[in-house]
């Protein structure tokens, strides 16, 4: 009889994908595609009533992807009994923050439950969602345990930390995978896994290595970011071109990676992440400045940015009250439809509470998506004769940012949207 990792090495297996949003679902995808049999799991029966319907609810995967990886044997379900006895289960479930900015585990909780339910003797189980260092043995090891399975004899447990980057360039399996098992054992049975279903695996020591190399990760972002944000404000005091001066450091081809002001930091990653890691420094009676650091500099983007509205219309003799601002951009980055803890929505309330009319160009988000946030949204090619001024927040591709230069008496960019597209107009400020 082959060994566990021979088996996970050489052998055909089946896999679970619990929560199937956009890290389990991509993940699934590319496992069909590279030849594991796999039943993704998700306690929202209407998102999996309309994945069976042929409808993907994320940008990412397109509904032909959705439709060719279910007619590759791609099971979706709400059923736990459709995932009893696999051979491996991949916890992809959302790890937020709580009220208080606290941990929020209440879905790995949930999902090791079910697993525990369900999984029978030799079976893997691989924890994907973003935590901090000790997770895996805290609520994995310890749940299967208790429920009467023994570690590396019956279940093998290990962290793999989700590295899928929404809009990226790279397919899955192209993205190296940093794995650490809770033993060595566990460890080398996950590596087998992972060596099926991406091109390259970086096996770890430990599970703490793995979860705490994706905290590194994005903390180092948050902070690199909000360094750029700090130094925007002090390169405005000095009346010098923050881009310029980014794209002059750039030029050294060693010991330095370009990182750009903006409204703030979005998206469900580098605004939480860095968080997890501080809440476990803390518990440790350990410190990390730099996230709350960063935090505070990022967080303060906002505000910062309608301070420099209200600014650009006084030197127009205009009061930030009564203005009609055009706001381009309320998702957190371009291209993709995701407006979650994007600061362009808490730039557009701020405005919009200082009295400002405020229209919204957004071609990713529907009307109604705009609107709830107390604003008007247009479409592009709208008459902007009323405008005052015009704030690029997020600088999709399509937008006609020439008609809108030409249209407004100045424009406040605060992404370099028309540095990038080697615009010139002279009523173009930039952060
Ligand atoms: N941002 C800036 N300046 C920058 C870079 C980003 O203001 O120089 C802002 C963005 O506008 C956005 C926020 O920060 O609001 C986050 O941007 P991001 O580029 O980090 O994109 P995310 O949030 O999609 O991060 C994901 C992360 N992936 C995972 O956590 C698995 C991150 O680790 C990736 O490095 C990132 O994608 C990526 O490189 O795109």
């Amino acid at each position: 009889m082959s060994g566990p990792v021979d088996r996970f090495e050489n052998e055909p297996w089946t896999a679970a994908v619990l929560g199937l949003g956009y890290v389990g679902l991509p993940f699934a995808v590319n496992a069909i595609q590279r030849g594991v049999q796999v039943v993704g799991f998700d306690v929202n029966t209407s998102k999996v009533e309309s994945m069976l319907n042929g409808t993907s609810p994320i940008d990412d995967i397109s509904n032909e992807e959705l439709a060719s990886a279910l007619e590759r044997g791609l099971k979706v379900t709400s059923d736990p009994a459709d995932i009893k006895g696999l051979d491996a289960y991949f916890i992809c479930v959302p790890s937020p923050l709580g009220r208080s900015r606290e941990p929020d585990l209440s879905y790995i909780r949930s999902a090791t439950a079910l697993i525990v339910d369900v999984i029978g003797p030799g079976a893997l189980v691989s924890l994907e969602s973003t935590t901090y260092p000790g997770t895996t043995e805290e609520i994995i090891v310890a749940s299967l345990t208790a429920g009467g399975f023994e570690l590396d004899e019956e279940v093998f447990v290990a962290y793999s930390p989700e590295r899928v980057d929404p809009g990226s360039a790279f397919a899955i399996h192209q993205i190296p995978k940093v794995v650490g098992g809770v033993s060595e054992t566990s460890g080398a049975v996950a590596a087998a896994a992972y060596g099926r279903l991406v091109d390259e695996v970086h096996l770890v020591s430990d599970a703490k290595v793995a979860e705490l190399s994706k905290l590194l990760e994005n903390t180092y972002r948050s902070v690199n970011i909000a360094l750029a944000n700090e130094m925007a404000q002090l390169a405005d005091e000095l009346d010098v071109s923050i881009w310029e001066t980014i794209d002059a450091a750039a030029t050294k081809p060693f010991g330095f990676q370009p990182f750009y002001p903006g409204p703030g930091v979005g998206g469900h990653c580098i605004p939480l992440d860095p968080q997890y890691l501080a809440w476990k420094a803390r518990e440790v009676g350990g410190s990390i400045r730099f996230i709350d650091l960063a935090e505070q500099v990022n967080t303060n983007m906002p505000k910062y940015v309608v301070e420099r509205v209200a600014r650009l219309l006084n030197d127009r003799g205009r009061a930030l009250k009564g203005s009609t601002v055009l706001a381009v951009g309320l998702t957190y980055k371009p291209n993709i439809a995701d407006d979650r803890e994007s600061p362009s929505v808490e730039v557009v309330e701020r405005l919009a509470q200082r009295g400002a009319n405020v229209h919204v160009i957004e071609p990713m988000l529907t009307q109604a998506s705009v609107e709830a946030h107390g604003v008007t949204a247009i479409n592009q090619g709208a008459t902007l004769g009323a405008v005052d001024l015009a704030i690029i927040l997020t600088d999709h591709d399509d937008v006609d940012y020439e008609e809108i230069a030409h249209s407004v008496p100045v424009v406040f960019d605060t992404r370099g949207a028309y540095r990038k597209r080697a615009l010139s107009f002279s009523n173009v400020v930039e952060i």
